[in-house]
């Protein structure tokens, strides 16, 4: 790769005529798919913006100039223009680059990034302290058309067009979020674009407009000038973001990299909030990815000559697959049940849904928190909604989550899905928080999957929460462990209680979700060395099973509690003060809490994850032999 060699960073770019700019874009493709095609990653979104990256790169003096990316997954291009080509195929790998874009990887990368719409308030918070400091250079923001559906991306400009602050907004627009693009500002957007009779207009205007001033001199000129503003902007696209105090320029080719360096050379030169509308390809030059861009928008390795993915290696389906395909079931049974994503039909597996009852399933847009409070309305009057939200995602509807649902004991059914560890995609993505968080406030949430197989399909079945508020199903990034049985098959839960699956003495795993199982293996290791270990799957976490809880905490002297989630005010602590008056009459008996450590979990594989915070089947064994062999727990057994 002649060019691209030669680039360390943008200075390196920048030195570059621009008639080699074409041919740069067409290296840093074939790396894109060299090295996406052997690792994985995100692809589609990199490959729509290799012009744009270039343009910028070349046009801003990066990086004293601040360029702010939203969510950075398109950010490989960004990546491999600034100094990290070499490293770039250790891109989402355990001490590898990261797949997004982060403050302490590079000084390229102005602010990190995972969720999606926070570049606008970013650049308008870097803009502000800019000018406060009296400092002089620009700032640019990159936002898809995917995040203007998010109300955070409004927040920004509605703020940044009032301040007047100097400030580049670019809109990618590509059409798509991960899925096609929803809402009404999208379809703003593509009249804006594919409407030929305004474009007509709106050209010859700009014809006769601009012909006018030699004619008729300086003033008339820049009345003309002014007259032609004014009617293009009647007319023209961009009226929404004219009326938000923003300066609009566009629509451009983003594939056309002269027009973007022109485009971004005049651009820079003008002050105030401006927005730049550049029109994109997901997938650019790679067809398959330009066919399917919602298959390709993240990836698995694949042969590039073919276009063919990797298959997966066990035959088990994700915990995804199963609760997706048990909701088309339980829309067969109940009419009024209604499914809602935040803009995921792919990630979350409702799509299926959405494809077997239309008018019963809403994708809504980038935004979580409209989406439970939606949600909310629709139970108000008899509807049941599902809202099938990640758990990092669903921190963004904390709010609607307390305020409209669980005051109002409304009944929603939140399927959590990605909760705890999720692997390459790292600490944005971790869905850690979501057992601390949803704790307190709601009066009645059960926690539907347990982690064994007929778990998922239970927690498509509503997660056990009937008429209650706030029922949470919560399953993780994986494989669901077993066949999971048709819903017919799956026994009914009663609401509230535990399950006790093996009785032992001295020692008790309480184990949530996903840490059922590894606990279950673990009670097999140690029943091997003597030491008889009860376990029980703690699937709903509130309310407790007070009963079963009472029973552990009189027949065991040590309970351990193991949780897939953060351990600072999760299950293990909320049980902690549960056994607070048992401790009291029983001090010897000793509380351990198993969780996620209070740290920021960096990206690698999730087993490699699990294994790094201690929450696999040895783990846990090496946790209770420890402290059964400090407190002598075999030897109880052995006097029994
Ligand atoms: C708050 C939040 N919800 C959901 C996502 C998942 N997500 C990642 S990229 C994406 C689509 C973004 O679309 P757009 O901004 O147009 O960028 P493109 O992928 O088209 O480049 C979504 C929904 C996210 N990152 N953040």
């Amino acid at each position: 790769m002649p060019l691209l060699d030669r680039i360390d960073s943008p200075e390196d770019l920048r030195r570059l005529p621009r008639s080699q700019l074409p041919e740069l874009a067409r290296e840093v493709r074939e790396r894109m798919v060299d090295v996406i095609s052997r690792v994985g990653g995100h692809f589609a979104p990199g490959l729509g913006v290799v012009e744009l990256t270039i343009a910028l790169h070349y046009v801003f003096d990066t990086p004293r100039d601040k360029l702010i990316w939203d969510v950075g997954h398109q950010g490989y291009p960004h990546k491999i223009l600034t100094g990290r080509n070499a490293a770039f195929p250790t891109i989402r790998k355990k001490g590898g680059l990261s797949g997004f874009l982060r403050r302490d990887e590079s000084e390229y990368d102005v602010f990190g990034a995972g969720h999606a719409a926070t570049s606008i308030s970013a650049a308008l918070g870097i803009a502000t302290a800019r000018d406060l400091k009296g400092e002089d250079y620009r700032v640019v923001a990159v936002v898809g058309d995917g995040a203007m559906t998010c109300g955070l991306a409004f927040e920004g400009l509605n703020n940044a067009g009032h301040t007047d602050r100097d400030l580049i907004v670019v809109l990618n627009d590509n059409e798509m979020s991960i899925s096609r693009n929803v809402g009404a500002i999208h379809k703003y957007l593509t009249r804006m674009v594919t409407n030929p009779l305004y474009n007509r207009v709106r050209d010859e205007l700009k014809h006769l407009l601009r012909a006018a001033p030699g004619t008729l001199g300086d003033t008339m000129g820049s009345l003309a000038g002014k007259f032609e503003e004014s009617v293009l902007n009647m007319l023209a696209p961009g009226i929404l973001f004219k009326e938000l105090g923003f300066r609009y320029v566009g629509p451009v080719d983003g594939h056309d990299l002269d027009a973007l360096v022109e485009t971004f050379e005049n651009v820079r030169r003008m002050k105030g909030p401006r927005l730049v509308h550049v029109l994109t390809r997901k997938g650019k030059g790679y067809p398959p990815a330009e066919r399917s861009p919602v298959v390709w928008h993240g990836i698995t390795p694949f042969d590039k000559i073919s276009g063919e993915l990797a298959r997966k290696r066990d035959g088990l389906p994700s915990y995804t697959s199963v609760f997706g395909r048990g909701l088309v079931e339980l829309g067969a049974r109940n009419p009024s049940l209604v499914v809602i994503t935040a803009a995921m039909p792919e990630g979350t597996g409702t799509g299926r849904f959405g494809e077997a009852y239309p008018d019963r399933f809403f994708d809504v847009g980038i935004a979580e928190g409209h989406a439970v409070t939606f949600a909310a309305g629709l139970a108000t009057q008899g509807i049941r909604p599902v809202a099938a939200i990640y758990s990092t995602f669903l921190q963004r509807a904390y709010d609607s989550i307390i305020h409209d649902v669980a005051l109002q004991n409304l009944p929603v059914v939140l399927a959590i899905d990605r909760a705890g560890l999720v692997g390459n995609d790292g600490p944005t993505h971790m869905g850690l928080y979501d057992i601390a968080y949803l704790l307190g406030g709601a009066e009645h949430d059960g926690h539907g999957a347990e982690g064994r197989g007929g778990d998922a399909g239970a927690a498509a079945a509503g997660g056990g929460g009937g008429d209650r508020a706030v029922s949470r199903s919560v399953y993780p990034r994986d494989s669901v462990p077993e066949q999971v049985p048709s819903l017919e098959e799956i026994p009914r839960v009663e609401y509230g209680t535990w399950e006790v699956l093996r009785r032992g003495r001295g020692v008790a795993i309480l184990a949530v979700g996903t840490m059922v199982v590894p606990s279950l293996q673990a009670a097999r290791e140690l029943e091997a060395e003597g030491l008889d270990v009860t376990v029980v799957n703690c699937r709903f976490l509130k309310p407790i099973d007070r009963a079963t809880l009472d029973w552990v905490a009189a027949q065991h002297d040590v309970i351990v509690t193991v949780e897939e989630g953060t351990i600072v005010n999760g299950f293990g602590a909320a049980l902690a003060r549960e056994l607070e008056p048992a401790r009291r009459e029983r001090p010897g008996l000793q509380v351990e809490i198993l969780g996620v450590p209070d740290r920021i979990i960096e990206h690698a594989d999730r087993s490699e994850q699990l294994e790094e915070v201690g929450l696999t089947a040895e783990g846990i064994a090496r946790c209770v032999r420890e402290l059964a062999g400090s407190r002598g727990a075999i030897q109880v057994r052995e006097s029994a």
